[in-house]
């Protein structure tokens, strides 16, 4: 099949799309071009997920508006199902690849569950279909990874065999549907007609700006545009670090910073979690590293530096506690602490690369007991007390605990009865990790406090 005739099927709605992984980007993306009217296949390696798609019921945690109604149309319309057998996609002639992509504690992206992908897909892949990459990709990886890996495993050149390009995703979870359907998208192809190809088939979802361009220029801007984020937290987190120095409030700091145009001082805070920030930098790097022959070609300072600055929050927090016990004449070993917020971000139940993992692990080297509460992470909404049926609340937890130490803003913690903590905490103490409350607050409840990027006015 040549492009303009996949195009022709793509414009009538006759292409048959597969969606490769069926996570928290590849179930919402399948479920709203089935809406649209597609042929959709999904393909998902685990079989409980394959089983609870088919049956229409959403396998993702947390809350996603919309995703359970939309995969429940669909999947009773018979306008979309999910396979594990790789043979189905042997009609597809739209394939979207929407695999993890994760760097090791090297930092490095091993593309295992990519590679595998492309293996499997090769021998069964359709002439004249498109294959579009959505992972997040280090720069050169469609050039470096992706095609030679497919023309082998499909024993035929590209555009002989199949056209190439990637879409990366710009989803945040608790806003999947909406995210991909309001947020502009960078459009790579492997050549502008492949480009120009995808820009009609995303459109058929994406209300926002699809700016096509080449493969390069995709994996770049997506890396960047996280690399970024990384780099304006870090900068803040090192201004908090220097208020703690220096007798500052980096949240008045801050506030009156912003007030200066062009100024967008991002939120100092306990750490930075997830599954992109964390990650997609080291992307950035790699695929920098991979295209220079000597590092000393392009010597990476600012973005390696601001992991670290990110990375060192949480023991920065493990020091204030540390210093706040010792105020009130209390050791750290020994002591137990109720860490409240396991989460990475506010109102979420996702856990991945939290800071919290990182504090509880300090905290557990400095020979604390550590307790965990949070209100969206079923392991921690409160343990059941063996007296009653009632899960221990934080009060409850409070009881017998020598600090609370504030990790994430869930909207819950931002009710917290300051006084009521005060007279239920053995050693009444507590540490701000993300600025909910101010020093007057906390003083005012009689506690003994550090907020993070505030100086101790003891
Ligand atoms: N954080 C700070 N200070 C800030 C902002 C965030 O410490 O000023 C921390 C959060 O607590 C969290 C981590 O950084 O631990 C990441 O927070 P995030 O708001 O960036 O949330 P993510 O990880 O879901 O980021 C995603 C990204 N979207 C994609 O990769 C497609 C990111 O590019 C978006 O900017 C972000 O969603 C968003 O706000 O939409």
């Amino acid at each position: 099949m040549t492009l303009d005739q996949l195009r022709k099927k793509i414009e009538r709605k006759d292409a048959r799309l597969a969606v490769i992984g069926l996570g928290y980007v590849g179930l919402p993306v399948a479920c709203m071009f089935a809406e649209k009217g597609f042929d959709v296949l999904g393909i998902e390696i685990l079989p409980e997920r394959v089983a609870k798609i088919n049956a229409g019921v959403s396998p993702i945690e947390g809350e996603e508006p919309g995703l359970e109604s939309l995969l429940a149309k669909v999947t009773s319309r018979g306008l979309m199902r999910a396979s594990s057998d790789y043979q189905d996609l042997s009609d597809r002639d739209v394939i979207l690849i929407d695999v993890e992509t994760p760097v090791d504690e090297n930092n490095i992206p091993g593309y295992n569950a990519l590679r595998a992908v492309l293996r499997n897909l090769g021998p069964v892949l359709q002439v004249g279909s498109l294959v579009v990459v959505e992972s997040t990709i280090a720069p050169g990886t469609i050039h470096n990874v992706v095609k030679p890996l497919l023309e082998e495993s499909s024993g035929r050149k590209l555009y002989k065999r199949f056209y190439l390009g990637n879409c990366p995703e710009r989803v945040m979870p608790g806003k999947l549907l909406v995210n991909l359907r309001t947020m502009s998208r960078v459009v790579g192809g492997m050549t502008p007609e492949t480009a120009e190809t995808m820009v009609l088939l995303y459109r058929h979802i994406v209300q926002a700006d699809l700016d096509p361009t080449d493969s390069v220029t995709a994996e770049l801007v997506k890396t960047t545009e996280n690399a970024y984020r990384d780099v304006q937290i870090a900068f803040a987190n090192e201004v908090a670090l220097i208020c703690q120095a220096v007798g500052g409030d980096v949240w008045k700091v801050r506030q009156l910073v912003n007030k200066s145009p062009f100024r967008q001082m991002h939120l100092p805070g306990a750490g930075v979690g997830g599954h992109c920030i964390p990650k997609d930098p080291w992307l950035l790097a790699y695929g920098v590293r991979q295209a220079a022959a000597d590092e000393q070609e392009v010597p990476l300072r600012l973005i390696p530096a601001a992991r670290a600055v990110n990375d060192s929050m949480p023991h920065n927090i493990a020091n204030l506690l540390q210093d706040a016990l010792h105020s009130a004449g209390r050791e750290l070993a020994g002591a137990r602490i109720l860490v409240l917020g396991y989460a990475y971000l506010e109102d979420s139940d996702d856990t991945r690369n939290s800071p919290s993992e990182a504090l509880v692990e300090r905290l557990k080297k400095m020979k604390a007991e550590v307790v965990i509460h949070d209100p969206y992470v079923s392991e921690y909404q409160g343990e059941d007390d063996k007296r009653s049926d009632d899960r221990r609340s934080v009060e409850q937890l409070a009881r017998n605990a020598d600090a609370a130490v504030l990790m994430v803003a869930h909207s819950q913690y931002k009710k917290l009865d300051l006084n009521g903590l005060k007279n239920l905490l053995r050693t009444p103490v507590f540490i701000d990790g993300r600025g909910l409350f101010s020093a007057a607050q906390l003083k005012q409840a009689g506690l003994t406090y550090r907020i993070i990027g505030v100086s101790v006015q003891e």
